[in-house]
């Protein structure tokens, strides 16, 4: 049976009344995504139509889902909004935490016992709240998540970008802050503005070396990383359908990469053989009562042009493999133009590691198109020239495998099987060496590839490939081989060639698990005490941050100009800071330093007004603060692309930054700056940029007037006395305003409770 069953069927007992009310207000044919968004708002059955990338909307999201990396801070959050219980159901996996060294069993034992603490904090406080917890091992959230609870028509929400991973069971999965989760535990609404809807067509069939990895890395090439913001991805098409669940879920998992609000398809054969593979025949019965409101209505696949404000269409039956990177996942070469690309950017040939796993592709299918390389590779005689690393997404996926001899044949090529986990994907990777910087090449199958975010070294280059391309291009030790066209030469010195991959959607046996790694709550909790000691270095309960004084801000010092790509990894690092993620004092010594100077091209080092010399850009701050001497961050473009992680608005706000004014923000980063009571711009004029000076004192002429649709007005006093005044829009609602005006949005929950 699966997790949560009767709330599942209530709501599909509701769907159909609402989306027929919709059908009639928006006065034609609805795409699945809006079937999904007009099902779930906040008020019940719609009574009006909403304008898309316009209004902001009220949701109900069916559930939560934390990971613990950032469950720590929405938990900490929760804790002050004074509930009894979470009020939909809300689910903690523990993934992030556990660093990848010699293999899994000693590894989730060292993290055992270094993360006990956090781990301790979780599992109680998702004890007392009701919350179904995942121990270090179980997995990683969003193939949980799909395995689990994911159903099709439902929408949720988590602390994790990757949260729009569950779009490939046919749900609306939206990666948030943890401010925004809390709003939905405590049984508040949701608010988001109705985003526009892309869709992609995708005809033919994907074949040979082709996997659904490269539908995205395809769609990352077309749209960039800020293509798809503030849109939901809607695939369709017989493409579609032919694909596994599984195979969709990395679509929309990467659907994170190009911005989007999150990416769907709808619900079909591959949903159904997936949900009663994974135990959820029940879903499926419950689904197939409402079916057609599960999916588009038929005119929209139709004629999409009509539908949808973008549509994008592509021939699976001629897509090629690619390859994506480095330093950022939306740069495509397809397999055929690697030699060429690779030699004029002077990319490393020699391939050192190839690692399979992450939420993005973890799944039996992929493990088993990856053995089918693998084992090909034993029988040529060939053996491997890279080094190889793989995690599991579940314990479920790795006692299958296990059981069905894939874990042998992954070992037998010397592959280190680490634990099922997030590992080197979030820079939870012991790799020998990184520390020396060299440059280097590095294959994997994850969604990311920021610079250091793997290994910690900026000279690492990072491609993102779909399993078995990293299966083959590891064996072949090469970036640039081909494996549809090039030879391999064995160990005998034979030319050899890789026949395509292939592998099983679903094992044929069945899954199987002895220990998923689930704990349930407690059913009364308010006996439960969490504890959260004083003198902690991972813990820190939260302090309310102070209200607005109701003043202008005057005399506030620039702290960095960041140039170029300012991703939340350079805001916020992960890797080794991960351990500080609920200590908001610790942890805020990273604040900023891995984005680059405008003005000198260096990082974390920035001059210090006070003082004249440089410093630091989390200590520079810290004097600011000292002497009570507000501050605000210039930056880019997509400013804040990335993770969910509300670190990266938190710690800025802790060390007293009071506004962070940039060319554009990504969605989540810039919701999370508003929830935590930051002033969240975005120039007017965009070349206004670069009249800021590295020694400017900024003062705001018209905040009290502070209201929606307003731009506001500020006076950038630089050395020599001269002034610019630059204005700077914001998209804060009457409802966010109040957020700021408290000091940020829990402030409000609290006081009302
Ligand atoms: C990531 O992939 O960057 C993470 C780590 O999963 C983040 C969340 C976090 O920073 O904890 C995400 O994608 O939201
Ligand atoms: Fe974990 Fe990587 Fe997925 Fe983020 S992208 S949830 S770090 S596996």
């Amino acid at each position: 049976m699966a997790f949560d069953i009767e709330m599942i069927k209530k709501v599909y007992e509701t769907i159909p009344a609402r989306v027929n009310k919709a059908r009639e207000l928006v006065g034609k044919p609805l795409t699945l995504s809006e079937k999904i968004l007009y099902a779930h708002l906040w008020e019940g059955t719609p009574s009006k139509k909403f304008n898309r990338s316009k209004d902001y909307v009220d949701f109900a999201p069916d559930r939560v889902a934390c990971q613990d990396a950032t469950a720590q801070m929405a938990l900490l959050q929760f804790m002050h909004a004074g509930k009894d219980k979470v009020a939909v159901p809300t689910t903690v996996h523990c993934d992030h935490l556990i660093q990848a060294k010699v293999g899994a069993e000693k590894d989730l034992a060292v993290a055992n016992t270094q993360s006990k603490e956090v781990f301790d904090f979780l599992s109680s406080v998702s004890n007392k709240y009701g919350i179904g917890f995942w121990k270090p091992g179980a997995g990683i959230i969003h193939q949980i998540v799909l395995e689990n609870y994911a159903f099709p028509g439902g929408m949720m929400i988590g602390t994790d970008s990757h949260t729009v991973n569950a779009g490939g069971l046919g749900m609306l999965a939206i990666g948030v802050g943890g401010a925004d989760a809390v709003d939905v535990m405590s049984g508040m609404a949701w608010e988001l503005k109705f985003p526009k809807l892309i869709g992609v067509k995708l005809t033919g069939k994907l074949n040979g070396w082709t996997a659904p990895k490269d539908v995205i890395l395809k769609v990352a090439d077309i749209l960039t990383v800020k293509g798809g913001t503030g849109a939901i991805v809607e695939y369709f098409g017989e493409g579609a359908i032919s694909m596994s669940c599984t195979g969709k879920g990395t679509i929309c998992n990467m659907g994170a990469e190009i911005g989007a609000t999150t990416s769907t398809f709808g619900y079909d054969e591959s949903m159904r053989r997936y949900l009663v593979a994974t135990g959820r025949a029940d879903v499926v019965e419950a689904a197939d009562t409402i079916a057609d409101y599960l999916t588009a209505d038929p005119e929209v696949y139709a004629e999409p042009e009509k539908y949808f404000d973008e549509l994008i269409e592509i021939n699976l039956s001629e897509l090629e493999p690619h390859i994506n990177g480095p330093f950022t996942p939306d740069r495509g070469t397809p397999v055929s133009k690697m030699k060429e690309e690779a030699a004029k950017n002077g990319w490393p040939i020699k391939v050192e590691w190839g690692l399979i796993g992450s939420c993005t592709n973890s799944s039996y299918e992929d493990m088993s198109r990856a053995v089918s390389i693998v084992n090909q590779a034993v029988e040529l005689g060939i053996t491997p020239k890279a080094e190889f690393g793989i995690n599991p997404g579940s314990e479920q996926i790795r006692y299958t495998i296990e059981r069905d001899g894939m874990i042998a044949a992954f070992e037998k090529m010397g592959t280190k099987v680490f634990t099922n986990a997030c590992g080197p994907c979030i820079g939870q990777w012991d790799r020998e060496g990184a520390d020396k910087q060299e440059k280097n090449t590095i294959v994997h199958s994850f969604n990311r590839n920021f610079s250091k975010r793997a290994d910690g070294n900026p000279n690492t280059h990072a491609f993102v490939t779909s399993p078995e391309m990293v299966a083959a291009l590891a064996i072949s030790g090469r970036l640039d081989f081909n494996p549809i066209t090039d030879t391999l030469l064995n160990d005998n010195g034979e030319e050899v060639m890789f026949k395509p991959p292939f592998g099983d959607e679903l094992p044929n046996k069945g899954f199987d698990v002895e220990d998923p790694g689930y704990q349930a709550p407690a059913t009364d909790g308010s006996n439960i005490e969490v504890v959260v000691s004083p003198s902690s270095s991972r813990l820190q309960l939260l302090e309310p941050f102070k209200p607005w004084d109701g003043k202008n801000i005057t005399g506030a010092k620039l702290l960095i100009k960041a140039f170029g790509k300012c991703t939340t990894d350079h805001i916020s690092m992960a890797g080794p800071w991960l351990r500080f993620r609920g200590h908001l004092d610790n942890i805020s010594n990273n604040m900023l330093i891995g984005a680059e100077n405008a003005f000198n091209g260096k990082t974390n080092f920035v001059k210090n007004q006070l003082t004249g010399n440089y410093g630091e850009v989390p200590f520079v701050q810290r004097d600011y603060k000292a002497e009570g001497i507000p501050s605000i961050v210039v930056g880019d473009q997509n400013y804040g692309e990335g993770s969910s992680r509300e670190h990266a608005a938190m710690e800025p706000r802790h060390l007293g930054v009071k506004a962070v004014l940039v060319k554009s923000f990504a969605r989540i980063h810039e919701t999370n700056l508003k929830k935590q009571g930051m002033l969240a711009l975005t120039f007017v004029n965009e070349a206004d940029y670069d009249k800021i000076q590295e020694d400017d004192t900024i003062n705001f002429l018209d905040l009290i007037e502070f209201a929606p649709g307003k731009p506001l007005t500020l006076e950038f006093v630089h050395a020599n006395g001269s002034k610019d005044i630059i204005m700077a829009n914001h998209t804060y609602n009457d409802s966010q305003i109040e957020w700021f005006k408290a000091g940020s949005a829990l402030n409000l929950i609290a006081a009302e409770k």
